[in-house]
């Protein structure tokens, strides 16, 4: 197998992607005040134009979204704003970017939260551990249980980001379903109790993330929709019963919806060692009718087999991309990698963000 695979185009929807190789969503911290995008956030995009298709770091969708410092947003007027240069960057370097959609749910804190109040998920359920605010670190708190009334507004909330997107110029959005935020949180049932549509079975639970999916549909058409989900996950305390059911039936009922991709995050040992269940991906990939990027770890070697190998359409790189922006030409010319410094990797400044060298001319 060639690296040509990894350099052929790909129609993804309306966008013609000249490679298969995605810049996965990566959380870096670097928002500026009131959450809203810098220069320095376009310029880092606008150096990985390269990829066949960027997908943003997690962006929140309202106020009570939020569960880490300098996370972006785009629920505020300034917040479209600060994304357009960003949108505009990435076009002029050649770019493709999709505006990925998020809620944090349980994994947030009071200090984050509007009015100091408890942060909402499906189940009050405490995840394990501790997560930084701004005081400091502190262990994680027992969520408030969303009433079945409320959801709907939730829903509406990811429907206007979708909305903001398009304002803000991207060329569609990804949901973020996986690695335990609030959508993960529903389908999974070690973290959904409810007794009401959204909860108990499958059906229930995947409820929250079709809908939301739905709204984000009618918003941009579903050809220009994605949806991250991690089957094998068990980052943030995530656990279900039996994943391979659940995430059997999540990526049918998304293939229904005619969404153009699922991004599948791969498990792998930590997940196992977490007590995970690895669901593997070729149970999935049959499916689903239109795109599917995996992610998880990759080299050019394991991603050319997995493409050259119809196992997936795409494979998205996350480390690899934040410390090479020029990573497809590396790719293709067998070029030396520079190597992440994972000190840089959450806040900061342009140290470990844009200034990782790309190659001569
Ligand atoms: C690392 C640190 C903070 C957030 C994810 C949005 O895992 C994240 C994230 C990752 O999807």
């Amino acid at each position: 197998m060639t690296s040509h695979d990894l350099d052929s185009e790909f129609q993804l929807g309306p966008l013609r992607l000249p490679n298969r190789l995605v810049m996965a969503p990566m959380t870096r911290n670097r928002a500026g005040a009131g959450n809203v995008p810098t220069g320095l956030v376009a310029r880092y995009y606008a150096q990985r134009a390269s990829a066949g298709l960027i997908v943003t770091e997690a962006t929140q969708v309202a106020p009570e979204g939020v569960g880490y410092p300098g996370t972006p947003g785009i629920h505020s007027r300034e917040q479209v704003a600060g994304w357009r240069p960003v949108t505009d960057a990435v076009h002029g370097a050649g770019g493709r970017i999709v505006l990925q959609l998020w809620h944090v749910g349980r994994i947030s804190h009071p200090l984050f939260q509007p009015g100091g109040v408890l942060p909402v998920a499906p189940s009050a359920i405490a995840p394990e551990g501790q997560l930084y605010t701004p005081g400091g670190m502190k262990p994680y708190v027992a969520p408030r249980a969303l009433e079945t009334d409320e959801i709907p507004g939730i829903v509406a909330q990811f429907r206007q980001g979708a909305r903001n997107a398009l304002d803000a110029g991207f060329d569609g959005v990804e949901l973020h379903g996986a690695n335990g935020y609030l959508p993960d949180q529903f389908l999974r049932d070690g973290t959904n109790r409810r007794t009401d549509a959204y909860g108990g079975t499958v059906e229930n639970r995947a409820r929250f993330l079709l809908e939301i999916a739905t709204a984000l549909i009618d918003v941009w058409g579903a050809d220009r929709v994605g949806v991250r989900l991690s089957p094998s996950g068990t980052f943030n305390d995530m656990k279900d019963s039996d994943p391979l059911q659940t995430f059997e039936y999540a990526v049918r009922a998304l293939d229904c919806q005619g969404v153009v991709y699922v991004h599948l995050v791969e498990g792998g040992e930590a997940e196992i060692r977490h007590g995970g269940t690895i669901v593997p991906t070729e149970r999935l990939r049959p499916l689903f009718r239109r795109a599917l990027i995996v992610n998880g770890g990759y080299d050019r070697q394991r991603a050319e087999e997995v493409v050259g190998g119809g196992k997936a359409d795409m494979v998205s790189f996350g480390r690899l991309f934040l410390a090479n922006p020029d990573l497809p030409r590396r790719l293709r010319t067998g070029a030396p990698l520079n190597a992440p410094d994972p000190d840089t990797f959450y806040g900061g400044d342009a140290k470990g963000y844009t200034d990782y060298p790309a190659l001569s001319a």
